[in-house]
């Protein structure tokens, strides 16, 4: 086997600058927030940080709605300040990958504004502009926002189209100019320094051009339109030619990532194989779909995690001699990991949030932190709708009042799966504002900022950060855990997650225990003298004796035999 490439032993960061840390008190986190922090993040020992969007928006979206792709919104600082953040990581060996959101610009984007001047605008085919069908809307398509993916333009009498907000239209990949046009940004920031790209729904730039109806669903006006518009006919051809375009003949180690909803493990290993040049490795989202209902992402289902661990093995076994992967728990879009897929009940919180770490780190593919996720920060006691800021949730209640829909079911969705759970201030230490802001920030801070905090974690034996750096140290150390062979335990228990990697002689050994009683395990005597190289709980024996052992609840160990 060829040299493995560099990111097969990196762990990236994930950075929504909005909630991280705020340097002037106007409740909103900033660039110079982050600078104040760089050493939180050399201390944890993470190889690359993805910065969510700081580009000047209207912020419809939090920044995902971009009006200039080659500046900073000063909500967040000034390019001065981006090149000093750069420089700052770049000193301490971290490298900087920006948030590339080009499936859709923001609607007071020039390129825009251009092609809503008129039909005849040079720029007009720059978006996606439709006649309307019968005074309607021209297709059924519905937006990930609630209602229709289409908006009317009075003053044209045509619509646009935008799968996100109204103020998110969709451009139009099948245009050469909008490619290029995209490429030259691309470059302009490598040449600046960042070091790659985090790219925002990139699987679905390129659409199935008929724009036909999507089968209907019963009792919907408006259906997402999935198979129509994601993994369409010409993606691998626009990232093949994205990534010659942008990235060849260029030194040094760049990261691409797409974030790819609703990818499947064989398009997986199409987009990641390197020997066609699209992207390094996707984020896909099988396992954060698992607790959700068949109508849409309020429809919360509660965990079922077999079915969770289920279907992180098959990814595992199915990039196994081709792709790769990224591995997550959540990111601004999702719940917090320890409150979704752990015990958030203080007698577990630490044990779980570890063991959630332990079972991410310990396989193939290259994990991602969230912000805040190295504390083990849960969700937000959400008890009502108007707490709730995001677009998402804030179109979704304004449906369900509109349409008189199941607002109990709502309130539960919205708490459980609502994306500001992840979007509360980072918790730097115990006080009011928990050392985020001076001022009132712009979401509140978890009540448990009291107890749960950066300072009474870092450097604390035992603690979750502890944890999180211990694992991040592993993967840099053992080459194991970067490229060995995955071998699912047991399973078909839903409560014992357990894992082999092997590469050569040496053997690595994840146990982890999902439950709240402690679990007798058989390791069979193959086990016998291996090393214990992380554990959760204080105390345990060094090296494994044959026999068995025995987990305390949400425990985990990894174990090394070579
Ligand atoms: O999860 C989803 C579909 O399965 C959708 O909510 C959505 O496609 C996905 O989360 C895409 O997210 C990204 O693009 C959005 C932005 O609001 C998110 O913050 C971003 O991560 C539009 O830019
Ligand atoms: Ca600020």
């Amino acid at each position: 086997m060829s040299d493995p490439a560099w990111f097969t032993s990196a762990v990236v960061y994930q950075i929504y600058p909005r909630s991280f840390a705020d340097s002037n008190g106007d409740g909103i986190g900033d660039l110079g927030g982050i600078l104040q922090h760089v050493d939180h993040l050399a201390d944890l020992g993470v190889d690359v940080v993805w910065l969510s969007p700081i580009y000047r928006s209207p912020q419809a979206d939090n920044g995902y709605d971009i009006s200039d792709y080659q500046d900073i919104d000063p909500l967040f600082g000034t390019l001065e300040q981006l090149d000093e953040l750069i420089a700052a990581l770049h000193d301490r060996g971290i490298k900087l990958v920006m948030d590339l959101v080009v499936n859709h610009t923001s609607d007071e984007h020039p390129w825009f504004v251009e092609s809503a001047a008129g039909p005849d605008s040079p720029k007009r085919d720059w978006y996606i502009w439709r006649d309307g069908r019968d005074a309607q809307e021209p297709n059924n398509w519905g937006s990930f926002f609630s209602g229709s993916a289409w908006q009317l333009d009075e003053a044209s009498g045509q619509y646009y189209l935008h799968l996100f907000d109204r103020k998110q239209p969709d451009l139009n990949w099948e245009n050469e100019d909008v490619r290029e046009a995209v490429y030259a940004m691309m470059r302009w920031w490598l040449d600046r320094g960042v070091d790659g790209f985090r790219m925002d729904v990139i699987n679905f730039i390129s659409k199935e051009q008929s724009f036909a109806d999507a089968p209907p669903v019963p009792g919907e006006r408006y259906v997402n339109a999935f198979q129509l518009f994601a993994n369409g006919p010409r993606i691998h051809e626009f990232l093949a030619e994205m990534h010659e375009r942008v990235f060849e003949g260029r030194e040094g180690k760049h990261l691409t990532v797409g974030e790819m909803p609703g990818v499947t493990t064989e398009e997986a290993i199409l987009y990641t194989d390197p020997a066609r040049g699209e992207v390094d490795m996707v984020f896909q989202f099988e396992h954060v779909s698992i607790d959700q209902g068949p109508t849409s992402k309020w429809d919360w289902i509660g965990l079922d995690r077999l079915a969770l661990k289920q279907s992180l093995h098959r990814w595992q076994t199915a990039l196994a001699q081709q792709g790769w992967n990224s591995l997550y728990w959540d990111n601004h879009d999702q719940p917090r990991a320890v409150s979704r897929f752990g015990d958030d009940d203080p007698a577990y919180w630490e044990q779980s949030a570890k063991a959630l770490a332990t079972i991410l780190h310990g396989m193939r593919g290259t994990p991602y932190v969230y912000q805040g996720e190295e504390l083990g920060m849960t969700n937000y006691p959400f008890r009502s709708a108007d707490e709730h800021r995001d677009v998402e949730a804030v179109n979704h209640w304004k449906r369900v009042l509109a349409e008189g829909l199941d607002q109990q079911a709502a309130l539960t969705g919205m708490a459980k799966v609502g994306r500001d759970n992840a979007r509360t201030p980072v918790q730097w230490d115990a006080s009011e504002q928990a050392g985020f802001t001076t001022g009132e920030p712009w979401l509140p801070v978890n009540p448990n900022r009291s107890w749960l905090n950066a300072v009474s974690q870092v450097g604390k034996d035992g603690s979750v950060f502890e944890h999180y750096r211990a694992l991040i140290r592993l993967r840099h150390e053992h080459p194991v855990f970067a490229t060995g062979d995955f071998t699912g335990l047991m399973d078909n228990d839903p409560e014992i997650w357990a894992y082999v990697r092997t590469l050569d002689r040496q053997r690595l050994l994840v146990v982890a225990n999902c439950s709240r009683a402690p679990r007798e395990l058989e390791l069979g005597d193959g086990w016998a003298g291996a090393r214990l190289l992380l554990g959760s709980v204080d105390g345990r024996a060094d090296v494994l004796r044959p026999g068995s052992i025995t987990l305390a609840g949400w425990e985990s160990r990894v174990y090394l035999l070579d």
